[in-house]
């Protein structure tokens, strides 16, 4: 039996993603529109504690003042009627025709002005709502040929926007954070600050690197080839992991935003045991929102969205379960032992050492026995078969 979620588990959801439409680049649509008052409640039924969007998911883009007061009214109202949160706010610099070429690195100037302004203008409503951070994916920052976009200038609009929009919460006085989110391509062919690893290169250029983390999404890293695991390790390990969009992807390919646990199970099982308790060695885990940026296939009808928005809780909350077992298992903990999985803790050098005493230390080097180390193994698939043996309920 999966178990049920509680707001104390912090699941969170964008109106973007139960609300998805199943349009894709070959189809139309296969499902009606969601009203964002009826995934409020929907979700909050389900157990969710928060839920988050776009400027345009909430307020269709265009509308006029009485039409935006009202319906964020309407929405507040549903949040008070359910206690659903709003943990994240997002802008979209991406649907409408004018940011074809990007918001904030678009080579059209007045369009990235406009940009900005209509970013200022979502934030002052994140900050009104209670949301703590601010999440940016820049899915049109980016282009398809080489010679037409300057990066360089682009990397430093990019910088200018963000400069900017820092200096405009810490001089209102709001409590909010960006969280910048990565992704290789789609829409563009290549978008800027394509992975982790570069996102958090870029913010260590920032005024306010403080102000800016992270919002990683698990089928991204994994598009671009790479271990979801180790890049949210190095987020966290470097304080950058503000927020985090959990989903499924089965390999290098288009973005497919499964449901949690729905492609690389083992990865996805590793992550959570990371988030809920840190590395072996004692590095931070994550107590931040749990944010589900998935889409319910266009296979489903609107029963199946909801069964797929409870699936991505239930598959957390299972692996959850499974992690803290294969945490508790003594076997589990001799084979870490044998593994010196812990050890990776310990540092190299002794307390006051330098190198002066690493060089006089013989035991270091002169009489290290390389060959009868080099024969010892690690043990490192008994302890993955342990993992897996727990994630498969065999433990
Ligand atoms: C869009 C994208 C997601 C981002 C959203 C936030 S927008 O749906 O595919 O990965 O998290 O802007
Ligand atoms: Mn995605
Ligand atoms: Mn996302």
């Amino acid at each position: 039996m999966a178990p049920r979620p509680t707001p104390a588990d912090k699941f969170s959801f964008g109106l973007w993603t139960v609300g998805w439409q199943g349009r894709d680049p070959f189809g139309h649509a296969t499902r009606d529109a969601l009203d964002p008052v009826e995934s409020v409640h929907r979700l909050a039924e389900l157990g969710a504690y928060g839920v988050t969007f776009h400027d345009d998911d909430l307020v269709p883009f265009g509308s006029d003042a009485a039409t935006r007061d009202a319906q964020i009214a309407r929405f507040r109202k549903a949040l008070d009627e359910t206690g659903l949160v709003v943990p994240m706010v997002t802008t979209d610099l991406f649907q409408q025709p004018v940011f074809k070429d990007g918001g904030f690195t678009s080579n059209d100037r007045d369009v990235r002005r406009y940009a900005l302004r209509k970013v200022l203008r979502n934030v002052d409503l994140a900050a009104e709502l209670g949301a703590k951070t601010f999440v940016m994916w820049g899915g049109r920052e980016g282009g398809e040929y080489d010679v037409a976009k300057d990066v360089q200038a682009a990397l430093e609009r990019y910088r200018e926007a963000v400069d900017l929009l820092c200096q405009y919460v810490i001089d209102r006085g709001y409590d909010l954070r960006f969280a910048l989110e990565p992704k290789p391509n789609e829409p563009r062919g290549d978008i800027l600050l394509p992975t982790v690893g570069h996102a958090l290169g870029f913010i260590s250029t920032l005024a306010h690197p403080e102000r800016v983390g992270l919002n990683p999404e698990v089928g991204h890293e994994q598009m671009a080839g790479l271990n979801f695991v180790h890049g949210i390790a190095q987020a966290l390990w470097q304080g950058k992991l503000f927020h985090i969009d959990l989903n499924g992807q089965r390999g290098v390919k288009y973005d497919q935003d499964l449901v949690f646990g729905h492609g690389d199970l083992l990865n996805a099982f590793a992550l959570v045991d990371l988030l809920e308790h840190g590395g072996t060695a004692g590095g931070p885990g994550y107590d931040g929102p749990r944010h589900f940026d998935y889409k319910p296939s266009r296979t489903e009808d609107i029963d199946g969205v909801w069964a797929s928005a409870a699936a991505n809780m239930s598959t957390y909350l299972l692996l959850k379960e499974r992690a803290a077992a294969f945490r508790a298992d003594p076997e589990v903990a001799e084979a870490l032992a044998a593994s010196k999985v812990a050890e990776l803790g310990v540092p190299t050098l002794g307390e006051g050492e330098g190198y002066a005493e690493l060089l006089a230390d013989t035991s270091a080097f002169e009489e290290f026995d390389v060959n009868a180390v080099a024969a010892k193994g690690f043990g490192f698939v008994r302890l993955n078969q342990l993992a897996v043996e727990h994630l498969l309920g065999a433990r």
